[in-house]
């Protein structure tokens, strides 16, 4: 571009309204802990949207919420599985304390050292938190993409459909495939929820209409699809759009 080019370019970006110049940084780096709660009754009396991330133990979830907010050490993230043991809830506000909503942490599924009446009871608090929270927006699945589709993620992939609610999937630590495999991986698993039906009463074949089920890859380690990651939940808490980033 020639130097009277870029100088038009920044006059015109000046004059433009605030509204239209975006900020590129999500709102969601402003996340910060709000409570841990251990039974259903103890859950947030609030209205605002949820958006919780539930997987397999060790499967990324914390790392993964961690990335996405920027921040070290938002969420408890571990080597050694079963760290996350209750519900975790997080907030994001504005600057002007407008609170949008929270991203839940859920406790991961099938640690098979923990012991009987301790899992039991985290499996059905968090089932129970799947099936019943009316403020829950959507769901972030999230699996390991060297094993995604464990028996417990299937179930609770069947579990969670009847509440018509969208699953937007994680396929982490794909810093660990190859570009060969990471292609594959992400087309099989979109194929796989091709073959789920849609129970968001929306009309199927319309083109108009936005997918249910959504999925990427993910690494928390070299932060591959964080800014489409972001965008899903930002669209769930109904943050307002920002500018895509300029590389
Ligand atoms: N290579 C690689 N390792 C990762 C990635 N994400 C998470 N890990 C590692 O996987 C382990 C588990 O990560 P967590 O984020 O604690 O997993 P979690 O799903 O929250 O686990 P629970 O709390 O037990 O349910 C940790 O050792 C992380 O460092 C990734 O994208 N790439
Ligand atoms: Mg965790």
């Amino acid at each position: 571009m020639s130097q009277y080019g870029a100088f038009r370019d920044a006059l015109k970006r000046a004059s433009e309204p605030c509204a239209q110049r975006l900020q590129p940084m999500s709102l969601l780096h402003q996340a910060t802990f709000f409570t841990t709660v251990n039974h259903l009754r103890d859950l947030p009396a609030t209205a605002v949207p949820e958006v919780a991330f539930a997987g397999r133990s060790n499967a990324g979830k914390s790392s993964a919420l961690n990335i996405l907010c920027n921040q070290k050490r938002l969420a408890f993230s571990s080597k050694t599985p079963g760290r996350t043991q209750h519900i975790n809830y997080f907030g994001v506000a504005n600057k002007a304390e407008h609170l949008y909503g929270y991203l839940v942490d859920l406790p991961g599924y099938g640690y098979a050292e923990v012991g009987g009446g301790v899992k039991v009871h985290w499996q059905q608090l968090l089932g129970d938190y799947l099936v019943q929270r009316p403020q829950l927006r959507g769901l972030v699945l999230v699996m390991d993409s060297r094993r995604p589709f464990t028996d417990l993620d299937v179930q609770l992939i069947e579990w969670f459909l009847p509440t018509g609610r969208p699953i937007h999937t994680l396929l982490t630590k794909a810093d660990k495939l190859t570009r060969q495999e990471s292609i594959n991986v992400l087309r099989s698993a979109q194929q796989t929820f091709a073959n789920y039906p849609r129970t968001d009463g929306l009309p199927p074949d319309d083109p108009a209409t936005p997918p249910q089920f959504t999925v990427q890859l993910f690494s928390s380690l070299k932060r591959t699809g964080v800014d489409a990651a972001q965008r899903q939940l930002e669209a769930w808490l109904e943050i307002p759009a920002r500018a895509i980033p300029t590389k």
